[in-house]
């Protein structure tokens, strides 16, 4: 199936695809897929607009009755798993196993989402006056902006709209102006289950296509109540207070620099196959890939030895073949950022393994590495910074608790993980003195977490939370009740009053 047949079958018409101004290249082998039209601001205001309307509909409709616009989208994603997950291939460059898993994760947030439709549930709260009760009743909030980055081209936009309609809201989303053709297929999807639901109001869900303009006019927008944004530090650090000064809401999910640490008592054959999916897997580009490896003296020599055999038989190429393990970077501007990275790793004292271009013969257009690994002296400068590539830095450890400190000596608060079976590590690891990451895992990797969890995290990551849990009630507005149903009037705190 060619890419066009395979854009057509997921409901995009070839008009919407050619014209644009904007170029989309598939990171596969570097050429144009398609050109698609770039919003201009006062579109951008007009879809705004539109889906402000769309709520204050949608907001009355009982939530049960919301979600199955929601059951109907999970729907739609089941019987386009596999195309949708080829485009994600196509375009965002992970190997097909990855791309229907992004879909898989869509799938089950719609799941998730269909049954909290009916458990958007507030508290009954002990009034201390008689005759009063006191309750708290969860809201739909308005507009959600939804902003996200390349890696996780469909799953972010899922995790937040299926929560945003459940609860009442409507969705304005732009996606990374590397992939707006994975985003056009959802929309796409969208407005499918929008038809068989039947009376859903238009502007439910809005797409805009765009670069830095079209994000601040949404960022901007005093009609969009939440902006929940994924993507750079850097990013997040214009983002929230831009919408802080409007007093509105953000849900930041920021840089990860995230950590593996392995005790002396691993199983150390699991412990390579956690370093290797997090460390390699969508070539180092999730957020929640595995960046630093902080390794216990005695076994990190045996622990890298096995990681070098590993990665070199990790077969890089072509994500649409089925032997793939890692596929290309993104762009140039990737494999400048890697190449740029191992420069400095290696002035501050590292020795660098892997991490050279390959299959540029082939693919002159396209920025395939070899993963690198790199031993450090110390956790330096570099191994600070996010670098959005397959680069593992390797630290060693004497005592746990250095592990500890060391793992949480960076500026980002995604993910970590430990892999001991000693349970006084776990368990101090997982410690109010432990990791102080969002997500904080033992004897599995740092990436690839399930949608029941929130998922999130700390300091630079920007503290945000989206997916399972709670973390619906951001998208909600949270109101206390007092309900008065006696003959009298008292006041709290038994203030009297002119009586
Ligand atoms: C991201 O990279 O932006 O935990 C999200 C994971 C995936 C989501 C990653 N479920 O790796």
């Amino acid at each position: 199936m060619t890419t066009a047949e395979l854009l057509n079958s997921l409901g995009l018409a070839s008009s919407s695809l050619t014209g644009g101004n904007l170029a989309v290249h598939s990171p596969l082998d570097g050429a144009v897929i398609a050109c698609v039209h770039e919003h201009t601001v006062p579109e951008v205001q007009a879809a705004i607009g539109r889906a402000h309307g769309a709520f204050t509909q949608w907001r009355q409709v009982p939530a049960p009755r919301r979600g199955e616009l929601i059951r109907l989208l999970g729907d739609e994603l089941r019987a386009n798993k596999e195309l949708l997950g080829r485009l994600v291939s196509i375009e965002a460059g992970k190997i097909l196993a990855e791309g229907t898993g992004e879909v898989q994760e869509m799938i089950d947030i719609c799941d998730f989402a269909v049954g909290l439709s009916r458990q958007l549930y507030g508290l009954t709260i002990a009034s201390e006056r008689p005759g009063h009760r006191m309750m708290e009743t969860w809201q739909p909030l308005g507009v959600v902006g939804v902003i996200s980055a390349f890696n996780f081209p469909v799953a972010v936009w899922s995790w937040n709209t299926a929560l945003a309609i459940v609860c009442g809201d409507a969705v304005v989303w732009k996606p990374s102006e590397k992939t707006p053709l994975t985003a056009m297929a959802c929309q796409a999807l969208f407005e499918r289950a929008m038809k068989k639901f039947g009376d859903a109001p238009a502007g439910l869900s809005e797409l805009l296509i765009g670069a830095r303009e079209v994000g601040e006019a949404l960022v901007d927008d005093r009609r969009v109540a939440l902006v929940s944004a994924t993507g750079s530090t850097r990013m997040g650090r214009q983002i929230g207070p831009r919408v802080a000064e409007r007093f509105g809401r953000s849900l930041l999910e920021l840089g990860g620099n995230n950590a593996i640490i392995v005790a002396p008592s691993a199983d150390l054959g699991m412990a390579v196959r956690g370093i290797l999916f997090g460390a390699i897997g969508t070539a180092g580009q999730r957020c929640t890939s595995t960046r630093r490896l902080i390794a216990h003296s005695g076994i990190a020599d045996e622990l890298v030895a096995r990681l070098k055999k590993a990665y070199a038989s990790a077969q890089v190429g072509n994500p649409l073949e089925a032997h793939t393990l890692v596929g290309p970077l993104i762009d140039k501007a990737a494999f400048d950022g890697m190449q740029a990275a191992l420069a400095k790793a290696r002035q501050e004292g590292g020795k660098v393994f892997g991490g050279e271009r390959m299959l540029a013969k082939e693919y002159p257009d396209a920025y395939y590495v070899a993963p690198a690994i790199v031993e450090m002296p110390a956790q330096t400068d570099v191994v600070c910074h996010e670098t959005f590539a397959p680069i593992l830095y390797v630290m060693r450890y004497e005592s746990f608790h250095d592990a500890v400190a060391m793992q949480n000596n960076v500026p980002q608060g995604l993910s970590s993980a430990v892999f001991t079976t000693d349970l006084r590590e776990a368990e101090w690891f997982l410690s109010a003195a432990g990791s102080d990451c969002g997500i904080a895992n033992v004897n599995i990797g740092t990436s690839g977490a399930e949608i029941g969890g929130a998922f999130g995290g700390e300091k630079e990551t920007g503290g945000g939370r989206e997916s399972g849990s709670d973390a619906w009630k951001v998208y909600m507005r949270r109101a206390t009740n007092t309900i008065n149903y006696s003959r009298e009037l008292p006041l709290a705190q038994g203030i009297k009053f002119g009586d």
